[in-house]
């Protein structure tokens, strides 16, 4: 990685099996955020491939040997994704770094961690069963069937590829749907190459994963309305979720959404200070503050502030900037240039709307370790939760601190903003961290610890951060739906203008 090769590398796309370029013949470049030179073609797919791709996983679902397969053999492939996955996590995390560079480090734990949901996943494939359900009908036998939804329609972002994707495309596989996947424009890269050394080595058959590489309103929307999609998954920002969902509406697909975050990272007096000084960088300075669960509102109590931010500001100056291929990097450059614009024109709302910056503030320079979109970690005091730079994801590393009296006053902070996907609490009061995780309107609350994630645990927003769970075991009920079943095993007959119920002969 660390020697950045000039020549364009070409990527084909996967529909059907087969590697195949867009119907038009066009190709878009994708690029490395730390130089700013492009380094991949991908091809630019549009209506025509969304099309193929659905028909394909249309087949496959409908007539296909997947859905057909027993629950052991899908469960069986599973566990031979996660095995390739494992095979193969240190270059899949090196491509991730080429094209949204995020720190290798980062990168690697994700795709190192990945396996797990496809093993998850396998053990819950041949557990997925329906009931047998009493009704008060004599002579009746009813009974449940779990049936996979279809056609899953994947949209996903540029912070977290492949990760986001296997939260997806684990539990929807060992549901026995089949999907189409549209990856970000700007990191296609790395779900192609999973398609070529996972995907289709697993024994998957062809149709089941489908890609369609390009842009939102281009190939996204083709594929969020197209009649053979049943269920879109997806994950970005609210704005674009909020289209996602009516576009989708318009022919009731099933729809999960994992959207945008404001998370207050809540510090009381009583806590661990050197662990929560470390838990605030971890929030919002980890991945460069690109990331939905961002702690980047952090609420101080009083008694406590200035200690704190001496401590914090300390420790965040000696963050290291750099190229993220290197291990010893810290804090990447911002992924996309809209999103390092949009990073920047938010500091200066935050300077405008008159809180105080106590670090960074700007454009990171090549002397301070920058490349080209690096904007240094930034810290604001003195910020009302009121302000635009308290209430509207920044996602970059810019943090607003916030001061509260007491536990009330904290959660009324904490809970008076649009969305509600996570919050960290740090105390070592065993009432409080209980009390403080049952009043915060989040998906997730952390005490003392933040921006853990398993494959066990739930992860999705209350409010504005979406829709549904990704992840736990609940997850898979949004690739299944239920089918009752009556076996009227006596007599029929009986008046016929009138609905069979418990009274009714
Ligand atoms: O994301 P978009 P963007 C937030 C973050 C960021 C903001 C915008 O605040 O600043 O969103 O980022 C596809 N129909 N998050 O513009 O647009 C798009 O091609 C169908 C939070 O990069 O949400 C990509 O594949 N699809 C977030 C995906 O949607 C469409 C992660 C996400 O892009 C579409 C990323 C359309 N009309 C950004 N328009 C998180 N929750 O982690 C776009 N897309």
């Amino acid at each position: 990685m660390q020697d950045r090769p000039t020549k364009l590398k070409e990527y084909k796309t996967y529909i059907d099996g087969k590697w195949c370029d867009a119907a038009s013949g066009k190709k878009f470049q994708t690029f490395d955020p730390y130089t700013g030179e492009p380094w991949a073609l991908i091809p630019e797919c549009d209506k025509a491939d969304v099309d193929r791709a659905c028909e394909a996983a249309w087949r496959a679902f409908d007539k296909g040997q997947w859905p057909a397969m027993t629950q052991t053999a899908r469960g069986k492939v599973l566990r031979r994704i996660a095995a390739l996955i494992e095979q193969h996590a240190e270059h899949l995390a090196q491509i991730e770094v080429r094209d949204n560079g995020k720190l290798i480090s980062e990168m690697a734990a994700q795709t190192k961690y990945m396996p797990e949901w496809f093993y998850y996943y396998s053990g819950l494939a041949d557990k997925i069963q329906g009931a047998v359900v009493p009704v008060d009908r004599p002579d009746h036998f009813n009974y449940i069937l779990r049936e996979p939804v279809g056609v899953c329609a994947f949209i996903t972002p540029w912070n977290s590829p492949l990760m986001l994707t296997s939260w997806k495309l684990a539990p929807a596989l060992a549901a026995g749907c089949t999907v189409v996947i549209k990856p970000s424009e700007f990191t296609s890269a790395s779900l192609l190459e999973f398609m070529e050394l996972v995907i289709d080595k697993a024994g998957i058959p062809p149709g089941v994963v489908n890609v369609v590489t390009g842009y939102g309103a281009v190939t996204g929307e083709p594929l969020v309305t197209h009649p053979r999609v049943a269920k879109v998954a997806f994950t970005g920002g609210t704005a674009t979720g909020a289209r996602v969902n009516e576009l989708a509406a318009r022919t009731f697909k099933k729809v999960s959404l994992e959207l945008g975050g404001k998370s207050p990272n809540i510090v009381f007096d009583d806590c661990i200070l050197d662990d929560a000084v470390s838990g605030a960088v971890s929030g919002i300075f980890a991945a460069t503050g690109q990331t939905c669960i961002a702690g980047s509102r952090l609420l101080l109590q009083e008694s406590i502030h200035d200690r704190f931010v001496e401590k914090l500001v300390a420790m965040a100056k000696t963050a290291r900037l750099g190229d993220p291929s290197k291990p010893e990097t810290q804090v990447g450059p911002v992924t996309t240039p809209p999103q390092y614009q949009k990073v920047l024109s938010y500091i200066d709302i935050a300077k405008g709307e008159g809180a105080k910056c106590v670090l960074g503030g700007g454009p990171a320079t090549k002397d301070e370790g920058g490349g080209k979109y690096f904007v240094k970690p930034t810290i604001f005091t003195g910020v009302d939760n009121k302000m635009r730079i308290a209430q509207e994801e920044v996602f970059g590393p810019v943090l607003s601190i916030i001061k509260f009296r007491d536990e009330e006053h904290a959660i009324e902070i904490a809970n008076d903003i649009a969305y509600g996907l996570a919050a960290g609490v740090w105390t070592q009061s065993v009432k409080r961290a209980h009390t403080m995780a049952a009043r915060l309107r989040a998906g997730t609350v952390w005490v003392n610890t933040y921006r853990a994630v398993s494959m066990t645990m739930p992860f999705g927003g209350y409010k504005a951060s979406g829709l549904g769970r990704e992840n736990g075991a609940e997850a898979i009920d949004a690739y299944l739906q239920s089918k009752s079943v009556w076996i009227n095993n006596g007599p029929g007959g009986g008046n016929p203008f009138i609905m069979k119920t418990a009274s009714s002969s």
